[in-house]
């Protein structure tokens, strides 16, 4: 089979809920994957930031083939041996009480907001019904239909309501609308991207999470940071929130938590919030298995033993400042923080941000481009300088073939 066969498969019998850019993957490792003709690509991608630690990371595959052969699935109907390794690992690195695992983003999410509508009715004292919780325009939460009714998109929402109410959308980066917003009583929580990324790699002002954060705690509404692309080193912290020093109340995480081997997501809070869920009141039948857990304790483990961190931070410099030394009147804007950055196309003779990535296909670098303009630089965190250089050098080439 070649290129067009497995496309035309896909498209024959797949939902054309995607639009890929043509290249077929067989292969991944580390900051690379080969197509089925062999050809080598760096993956600036990183499957959407779950694959900060590179593909195939010998550690997290090895944990993964061990427990899998050995005991993959229980559900909670029963206890297992790895369940509690990995609570006690992740709740000890990342600072909270207690861990719910579910598998993917959107669910960790829908935790999130199930948990601040309960704490908000046990706790706080809303009249039952009545919780609201704010959320931001172009927000980016997952797809289920409770989350396309927090959106703003009308591509994520439109033709799937009606929609669940309870929410209040205010615009991204402004704290006067957020103040305003936490003036009613009902307000049980305020969900928010420490730096929009489906919206296209929108950092927020200097000190808008610090300031929204007190905001919340002023008005005793729980601060909710869905860091499920931010998370796990991506922006040159171990949280996007710790650029500011912010401790939400309720964290979510999901994508790199697994290391890209397996799906798993998180919900980190303290006893005062998460003991408001009581047995049989929320779950999921292969959240927290023991497969995920093993290769999460080693998904986290990689990033800490590694370095990766420090990496992104250092080579997100790196990255932005080469970006915005090419000289092409094709690039409108770069921005990002650590190795999650975006620049901005502007179209030229008819050419776009798709072409441009078409072009980096065609020179071994792969990226995706949002929201039409906008084509989103992510590669794995285990990039070298040299290597990023290379495929800067390989992204100007790029850009600059349509002068
Ligand atoms: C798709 C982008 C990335 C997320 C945040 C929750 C979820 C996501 C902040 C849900 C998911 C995805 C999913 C993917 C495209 C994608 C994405 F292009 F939209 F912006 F990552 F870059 N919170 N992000 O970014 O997690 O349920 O998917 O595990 O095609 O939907 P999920």
């Amino acid at each position: 089979m070649n290129r067009e066969d497995y496309i035309a498969r896909e498209e024959r019998y797949g939902a054309h809920n995607y639009h890929p850019l043509p290249v077929v993957l067989q292969r991944g490792k580390g900051i690379f994957v080969w197509d089925t003709d062999g050809r080598k690509y760096y993956d600036f991608l990183s499957a959407y930031s779950a694959v900060n630690q590179g593909h195939c990371h010998h550690r997290i595959v090895g944990a993964v083939c061990e427990q899998a052969s050995r005991l993959a699935l229980t559900s909670r109907a029963f206890y297992n041996d790895v369940l509690g390794e990995w609570e006690e690992f992740v709740t000890r690195f990342f600072g909270y009480d207690k861990v719910l695992p579910m598998n993917t983003g959107a669910e960790a999410d829908e935790t999130a907001l199930k948990l601040c509508r309960k704490w908000a009715y046990m706790k706080k004292g809303v009249p039952e019904g009545e919780a609201k919780i704010i959320v931001c325009d172009g927000n980016f939460h997952g797809r289920t239909i409770t989350i396309v009714s927090m959106s703003t998109d009308p591509d994520a929402f439109g033709g799937y309501g009606p929609f669940t109410p309870g929410f209040v959308k205010i615009r991204y980066n402004d704290l006067a609308e957020l103040e305003s917003a936490l003036n009613d009583p009902t307000v049980a929580g305020f969900l928010v991207e420490p730096i929009q990324g489906e919206a296209g790699v929108y950092v927020p002002d200097e000190g808008y999470l610090r300031r929204a954060y007190e905001l919340c705690r002023k008005h005793n509404v729980l601060f909710m940071a869905d860091e499920v692309q931010t998370g796990i080193g991506r922006t040159g912290r171990m949280l996007a929130c710790d650029h500011e020093d912010v401790r939400p109340d309720i964290l979510i995480l999901g994508k790199a938590l697994g290391g890209g081997v397996v799906p798993i997501s998180a919900v980190l809070a303290d006893d005062d919030i998460m003991l408001c869920i009581k047995p049989g009141e929320h779950g999921s039948t292969f959240g927290g298995n023991p497969v995920a857990c093993r290769a999460s304790v080693a998904a986290l483990e990689v990033v800490r033993d590694e370095g990766l961190v420090e990496n992104a931070e250092r080579l997100g410099h790196v990255f932005r400042e080469r970006m915005r030394g090419i000289r092409s009147d094709m690039i409108e804007l770069v921005r990002g923080k650590g190795l999650l950055n975006a620049v901005v196309v502007r179209p030229r003779n008819g050419k776009e941000a798709w072409d441009v990535c078409l072009a980096m296909r065609d020179r071994g670098v792969l990226a995706k481009p949002t929201h039409g303009h906008i084509i989103r630089f992510a590669p794995p965190l285990i990039i070298s300088e040299e290597e990023l250089l290379d495929a800067c050098r390989i992204i100007e080439d790029s850009i600059r073939s349509f002068d």
